[in-house]
């Protein structure tokens, strides 16, 4: 089976190649076929999982993963939320988002920092397909007063993990991937998906 990931971020790509490693099919990138970009014009998250995996289904005739995730910090009224990705503006790179977010924080107390990371993923089988698969993962922690570490991407550097003392950025692959909301929802979609791909 081919199935095409419903994604043009790397960092994402990275994480699912060995997420969805257990599923028996043959994962590949958007980037390999001509995927028009998804107007991501809905409030939620699975409104923008479904369109981006609908999306890449009509384009490529495969069946598709779509991951769409962000940071949610409830003092800031859920921001950045599904516009995570471009939160200091439709051009910005991950730096300039994490600029913006420690500039909206700062002076806050740890309280007011807490945060949550959020990934919903969406599996379906064809464009029209009926009954697509949807899961979602959390991971709650707190935003840092300051970047650290080098791996992971987007928010990781300032996304602090209390229980292993260090950002996001700072875990190994294998454990983010663990504990991650990726990796929560990535487990629930293979539970779902095994019945039928396993
Ligand atoms: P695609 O739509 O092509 O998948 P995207 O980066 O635009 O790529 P989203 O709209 O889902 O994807 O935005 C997700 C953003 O949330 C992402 O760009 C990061 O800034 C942030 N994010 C999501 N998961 C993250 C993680 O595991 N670590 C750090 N930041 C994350």
């Amino acid at each position: 089976h081919n199935w095409v990931m419903a994604t043009g971020n790397p960092g994402k790509v990275r994480e699912l190649n060995r997420l969805l490693s257990p599923l028996n099919v043959n994962l590949r990138v958007q980037s390999e076929f001509d995927v028009p970009e998804a107007a991501e014009t809905g409030t939620t998250f699975v409104e923008n999982a479904i369109i981006k995996a609908r999306n890449a289904c009509e384009a490529t005739g495969l069946p598709a993963v779509a991951d769409d995730s962000g940071l949610v910090v409830p003092n800031l009224g859920g921001a950045p939320g599904v516009i995570s990705s471009r939160y200091a503006g439709e051009k910005a790179g991950d730096d300039e988002n994490v600029r913006k977010l420690l500039r909206e924080l700062v002076k806050t107390d740890d309280k007011e920092r807490q945060a949550k990371f959020v990934c919903v993923m969406v599996m379906m089988r064809h464009a029209n397909d009926p009954t697509p698969i949807i899961t979602q993962g959390e991971w709650f922690g707190s935003i840092a007063h300051e970047r650290q570490g080098n791996g992971g991407f987007g928010y990781d550097p300032v996304f602090w993990v209390s229980e292993y003392n260090c950002t996001a950025a700072e875990l190994s692959a294998e454990v983010k991937n663990r504990i991650s909301h990726r990796g929560k929802a990535t487990q629930k979609l293979i539970g779902k998906l095994e019945p039928e791909f396993g």
